[in-house]
């Protein structure tokens, strides 16, 4: 992919998710009228997921029909080699229970590598934005990670599901903060590593991820000067991954934290 077809796809893919999220911005707002569903413990979805998703679909189709597209609702489409990761509404818990830290998530994937990536948050009106090769943005101004080196001042992200087993998430939650790290549990991946790539956070972890969580920030996190664990798998689109994002000087000292915990 040339660098002229990878900045018409980056201009489209912004277009999309903001589309995508004032439709959502939309819904969040008469979300006592959405009927919820379960896709397990503590895991749910409603029409707003659907049709946030169901809108880029039908966005990609009419601009980029060659591209493959794989989101949290509708699973994988397959056509060309480019491959559109969505996740319509991440941080669905915290969209339908009324908490104001819900965004969606694009990212567009190339050869096992995540090129473009968008994270939207149209409640605070906050795009992350980053293509492979020039640097990351908030809203059209330059991010970068905290320069944080110390683990005893270090604030991280911890993300958690009933995916895996309570007993390591609350091991992890013991180890950093014995190191004297604070930890936040959001509910958002994507803003997990939004927040990083602007030093809000000085690092996410979460044991288990899928794709579409973090095929938008994945770019952003590195473009902002982050490091990021070896997320991109062969089989990632199917069986998800853990996740460490974090600064430089910080990530080595949380990967030996959690592989202690
Ligand atoms: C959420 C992730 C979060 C994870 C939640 C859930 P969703 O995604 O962003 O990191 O801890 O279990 O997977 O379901 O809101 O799109």
């Amino acid at each position: 992919m040339n660098q002229d077809q990878l900045n018409r796809r980056a201009e489209a893919a912004e277009a999309a998710v903001r589309e995508a999220g004032a439709l959502a911005l939309d819904f969040y707002r008469r979300r006592g009228d959405l009927k919820i569903d379960s896709k397990g413990l503590q895991d749910v979805v409603s029409q707003a997921d659907h049709d946030c998703e169901s809108l880029i679909e039908a966005f990609l189709a009419r601009e980029f029909p060659e591209d493959s597209l794989l989101g949290e609702e509708g699973g994988l489409r397959q056509n060309g080699p480019t491959l559109w990761v969505v996740d319509p509404i991440d941080g669905t818990s915290n969209f339908l229970r009324g908490v104001a830290h819900w965004c969606v998530s694009l990212g567009i994937v190339v050869d096992g590598r995540a090129l473009v990536g968008f994270i939207y948050d149209p409640a605070a009106d906050e795009m992350f934005s980053a293509v492979a090769g020039r640097g990351a943005a908030l809203n059209g101004e330059p991010i970068r990670v905290s320069g944080e080196t110390d683990i005893r001042r270090a604030r991280i992200g911890l993300g958690f599901s009933y995916r895996t087993a309570v007993a390591p998430h609350a091991r992890d939650v013991e180890t950093l903060l014995d190191a004297g790290c604070e930890y936040l549990r959001l509910g958002s991946g994507a803003l997990g590593l939004a927040y990083t790539a602007c030093g809000r956070l000085d690092g996410y972890w979460e044991r288990h991820i899928n794709l579409w969580d973090v095929a938008g920030g994945l770019v952003i996190v590195e473009e902002a000067g982050g490091r990021i664990s070896d997320f991109m798998t062969r089989d990632v689109a199917t069986t998800g991954n853990e996740i460490l994002a974090a600064t430089p000087a910080l990530f080595d000292p949380l990967r030996s934290l959690v592989d202690k915990a």
